[in-house]
């Protein structure tokens, strides 16, 4: 990076106002805002790059090791096994309860534990209860089931709003949830990841699991929208 120590430490600077900037909310979407962040991004791209290399280079790690990692959370972990889960628990009595009593020991059962060995809870969304996932901390989430997690998960304000406005958040993601519909909103930790069980659709009668798998989103899996059947 052609960075001199003057411009690195003014564009922390510049960077970390840009920072509080997008989190009052006041600027988002300036030029300037924008600068910042790809400036920044490209700074952790370039710094990931150096320890990756320096790392390999004392062989610490394997490069072939990370790649593998990297392609099992790309394309091969991904929303469809939570999906799949979720079509399942709709049309087995027997293995939703025993997914909303113990998901730990059904994801056990079904070989969808992942690496991690945390703790997983399935909570059920019914038309008088909503539940929203978060992770105020960082950005907790059950990768196993669902891949890797959408941007907007991550963000700093989306974090802080989920647990203060649950209902103003899921009315920008464009659900309106009526007075008569309780929202629980989960904070996922490093021991305690959850599945939200979306609503089944109506007139969704007579699909077989796959055909049920294939409605399920990765956002109604964390609570952030209903599901609609295409018209
Ligand atoms: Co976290």
């Amino acid at each position: 990076m052609a960075d001199d120590k003057v411009s690195r430490r003014d564009f922390i600077t510049k960077s970390s106002i840009a920072a509080s900037t997008t989190l009052a909310g006041a600027a988002a979407g300036s030029a300037d805002v924008h600068a910042a962040e790809e400036h920044l991004q490209s700074d952790y791209s370039v710094r990931t790059k150096a320890l990756v290399s320096v790392l390999t280079n004392k062989r610490l790690i394997n490069p072939a090791t990370m790649d593998a990692v990297v392609d099992y959370y790309e394309n091969k972990v991904g929303p469809h096994i939570g999906a799949r889960v979720v079509a399942k628990s709709w049309l087995d009595a027997d293995y939703r309860q025993r997914l909303l009593a113990d998901a730990r020991a059904v994801a056990r059962e079904d070989n969808l534990t992942g690496a991690q060995g945390t703790d997983l809870v399935a909570v059920e969304n019914t038309p008088h209860v909503h539940n929203l996932v978060v992770c105020t901390l960082c950005s907790c989430y059950p990768w196993p089931l669902l891949g890797l997690p959408p941007a907007w998960y991550k963000d700093t304000a989306y974090r802080a709003q989920a647990v203060i406005d649950p209902r103003g958040v899921l009315s920008k993601f464009g659900l309106e949830l009526g007075d008569d519909v309780e929202v629980r909103v989960w904070d996922s930790t490093a021991e305690i990841r959850y599945l939200v069980i979306p609503e089944r659709p109506a007139g969704t009668e007579g699909m077989s699991e796959t055909e049920l798998a294939s409605l399920v989103t990765r956002d109604s899996m964390i609570g952030a929208e209903k599901i609609e059947l295409p018209a």
